[in-house]
This record gives structure tokens, C-alpha cells and sequence, in this order.
């Protein structure tokens, strides 16, 4: 497989744009090389400048899931595209949206659209603070909730690819009300809420952390977390940009069976356009600007273009019967091929999955938990894994800390091809 192309666009990108890449993760500085550069994707696939071909694991970081370029959602778009682009006044299409998403995820009695995930966990971080009158916020080690000031500290995703969990930038009185707890850490949950649970505005956490690989959180601990919330009159935030739609069809919070105050959504909300929300009990949302006085506002928000793409894939999630039995199975079946490829090989390397999401581990300890045991993996066997299977036409996260994403248009075979380049992968690094 040549990279020549995307070796030159990379040279061109990186004269232009920093680190030539407009979202540092995927710069390969997690993986070293190239990144290399796509021209179109369809279904399953990724095709890049070179014209080699790849079965694509990381659907866009998650919005995929339908596979790329669904005909239905593209014809929708293209009929909006005919009346215009953004008008930045009401459209009858939001409110459809609006009430497709009451309808599938359990917490949202009312919802707002903005246009990414950061604006969505910003603005509910605002909200849940002029709602409480209360400054400090709780947030979790790993978990990475968008690039607003005071939600960079001990982040996942790039910032902890690339080895500087909390950005500089960010003054110290910035994140001075930013606590931070473990991931499914019951002892310390306790510990805090007891001497600080009368002055936490929110909770924010990724109910599955998919920021750090694949943590999956114990259930007691969301239950705990909960009642605490309850308890302190604290308002619990779940952050289901990336698994909002995708574990499940009302997201975490109906797997787990735990409703929060306030969801924030992205990435599958919008099927590949810019699309972030955020929604949840009637009395807190209504303290936003216009009924209330907590300020947010966006131009491009609601955009017809993103509300069609966003609403004509929620439906077709939505109508398609089996769906998250198909897709969960479908997951399962790449992670327990790669488990069983562990064993066969007797080598430390494992993989578990929800729903649509997936996470392998080169490591011996099958417990992972929390930020901590997620670093424990070898990274440096990731970065070998990663480029054997680029070469065989496999693209994966390049990052060893970020979830892999399998959509409803990956047939067995794409998962039984993906192991068998699996296994020569793994028979060469190891
Ligand atoms: N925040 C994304 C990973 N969790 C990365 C987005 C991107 O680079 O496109």
C-alpha cells in the first residue's frame, strides 16, 4: 500500500494548519507516521488519496453509524440543500427532532440544539450551575467532556494521546471549581460528596468512558452516583456525545437503567453533520435564555441541513427493527474473535464491547476500571498493531485510547476479514 498522496497533502496541511490537522487526535502523533488523508467514504468503508481501501473502525468517531453515506439520509439532505442552508430563525424540522430524541432517550423532557459536543457539556455546565447557584462541578479522570476551560483538567481523548491531560491555556482560576473524582471509585464518590456535595453544581460524566479506550463503569457506581446527586441536590450530567444512540436506542442511561437531569449529545445526533444537543428535566432547561436567565445562543444552531441529516437517521435507527440487537451482536463478534485470538496466541491482549462500541487492551489486567489501569496497556505494541493493520487495509483509532466504532453496515465478513488481518498483525508484533 503507497501513502505517497497523503504524504504530499500532509507536507501541504501542516504549512497551513498546525500540526496539519483541524482535531489534534488525528494528526498519528498517538500511532508516529502519516495521517492519512480520505476522499470518500461509503458504508463500511474508508477509501483514502491513494486509492487504498479500509474496512473503518472509527466512523467518524462515532456518528457513523449507519455506515457513511446512507442513501436516505444523503436524499434528505439533498432536498433541504434546494431550500436553503441556514436561515438562523425557527424551522419546523427542529421541533420533528426534538421530539425524535424525547422519544428514544428516557431524561430529556426538553432539549436544545447547538452544533457540537463541547457547546452541548459548555452550555449544561452553565445551566446546572445558574440552576443550583452553586460554582464547583465533579468531573472524572479520563473521562473527556469537549475543550471548554473548565472541563480540560485530567482529560481523555488528545489530551491524554498526547501526554498533556490539562491544557495549558487555561488559568488556574479558570478551573479552580473543577474537582475531579476516579472512575468507579465508590470510596472516594463518598468521600467527596460528604464534604462537598452542598457545593457541586453538576456531576458530568461519560456513563461509559469511551475517551480512555473502553471503560466500562460497575453498575453500583452510576447507582451511587445517583442517589448522591439526589441527595446533595446536585444536577447529574451524562455526557452521551458518544453514547447517546449508540449502546443503546435510549443511549447509557437505558442500558444502565439510571436517568440523569441533563444528556448531552453529539456525533450520531447529527449522522455527520455538526450537530450537539443538550436536554433534560423540564425545570432546569427552562431556566435558558429566553424563558430563564442562563445565557446560550448559537448561530448555525438547529440548522436545517444538520436537523435533516440528524432526524432522518434517528428514524431510520428508530424503525429498523433488531437494530441494537444487530449492531450489539455484530460488536460482540469482532471482540470475541479478538479475545479468542488472545488466547489462541497466549498473548496479553484482550477486548470488550457495548452496544456499537468496542475497546481492545494490550495488557494482562482485565480489569480495567478507571484512568489509571487504562495505562497500564503497552502502548508501544498498540503503535505496531495500529500500522499492521493499516496496511491491511484495517483502519482503527490511531490512538490507544479512544473507542472503536462498529456501524450496522459492517457485515460478518468485514468482521471475520478484520480478525483474520488481526492475527497476522498480532503474529507480528508479538
Ligand atoms: N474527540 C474525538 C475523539 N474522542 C476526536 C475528534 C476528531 O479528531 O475528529
Amino acid at each position: 500500500m503507497g501513502y505517497d498522496v497523503s504524504e504530499k497533502l500532509y507536507q501541504q496541511a501542516c504549512q497551513v494548519i498546525p500540526g496539519g490537522v483541524n482535531s489534534p487526535v488525528r494528526a498519528f502523533k498517538g500511532v508516529g507516521g502519516t495521517p492519512v488523508f480520505f476522499e470518500k467514504a461509503q458504508g463500511a468503508y474508508l477509501w483514502d488519496v491513494d486509492g487504498n481501501q479500509y474496512i473503518d473502525y472509527v466512523g467518524s468517531w462515532g456518528p457513523a453509524i449507519l455506515g457513511h453515506a446512507n442513501p436516505q439520509v444523503i436524499s434528505a439532505i439533498k432536498k433541504q440543500l434546494e431550500n436553503g442552508l441556514s436561515f438562523g430563525a425557527p424551522t419546523a424540522i427542529e421541533t420533528q427532532l426534538a421530539q425524535q430524541v424525547m422519544k428514544m432517550v428516557p431524561g430529556i423532557e426538553m432539549i436544545r440544539m447547538v452544533s457540537s459536543g463541547t457547546e452541548a457539556t459548555m452550555s449544561a455546565i452553565r445551566l446546572a450551575r445558574g440552576y443550583t447557584n452553586r460554582k464547583k462541578i465533579l468531573k472524572f479522570e479520563g473521562c473527556y467532556h469537549g475543550h471548554s476551560e473548565s472541563l480540560l483538567v485530567k482529560g481523555g481523548s488528545g489530551l491524554l494521546t498526547h501526554g498533556t491531560p490539562t491544557s495549558a491555556g487555561v488559568p488556574e482560576e479558570f478551573i479552580q471549581f473543577t474537582m475531579n473524582s476516579s472512575f468507579n471509585d465508590i470510596n472516594k464518590l463518598q468521600m467527596i460528596f460528604s464534604h462537598h456535595g452542598h457545593e457541586i453544581a453538576a456531576v458530568i460524566i461519560e456513563p461509559v468512558a469511551g475517551n480512555m479506550n473502553l471503560v466500562l463503569p460497575e453498575p453500583e457506581f452510576l447507582s451511587l452516583l445517583r442517589k448522591l446527586c439526589d441527595r446533595h441536590n446536585v444536577v447529574l450530567i451524562f455526557d452521551e456525545v458518544m453514547t447517546g444512540f449508540r449502546v443503546a436506542k435510549g443511549g447509557a442511561q437505558a442500558f444502565y437503567n439510571i436517568v440523569p437531569d441533563l444528556t448531552t449529545l453529539g456525533k450520531v445526533i447529527g449522522g455527520g453533520m455538526p450537530v450537539g444537543a443538550f436536554g433534560g428535566k423540564k425545570a432546569i432547561m427552562e431556566k435558558l435564555s429566553p424563558l430563564g436567565n442562563v445565557y446560550q445562543a448559537g448561530t448555525l444552531s438547529g440548522n436545517p441541513v444538520a436537523m435533516v441529516s440528524g432526524l432522518e437517521t434517528l428514524k431510520i435507527i428508530d424503525e429498523e427493527k433488531d437494530f441494537y440487537d444487530k449492531l450489539s451482536a455484530r460488536t460482540q463478534q469482532l471482540a470475541d474473535g479478538l479475545n479468542a485470538l488472545g488466547k489462541k496466541l497466549s498473548i496479553p491482549f484482550f477486548a470488550q464491547s457495548v452496544g456499537g462500541m468496542f475497546g481492545f487492551y494490550f495488557s494482562d489486567n482485565t480489569e480495567v476500571k478507571d484512568y489509571q489501569s487504562v495505562q497500564t496497556g503497552d502502548v508501544e505494541r498498540f503503535k505496531k498493531f495500529f500500522h499492521a493493520m493499516l496496511k491491511k487495509g484495517v483502519y482503527l483509532a490511531p490512538s490507544a485510547f479512544e473507542a472503536g466504532f462498529v456501524s450496522i453496515a459492517h457485515t460478518q465478513e468485514d468482521i471475520v476479514k478484520t480478525l483474520d488481518c488481526a492475527e497476522k498483525s498480532l503474529r507480528e508484533i508479538f
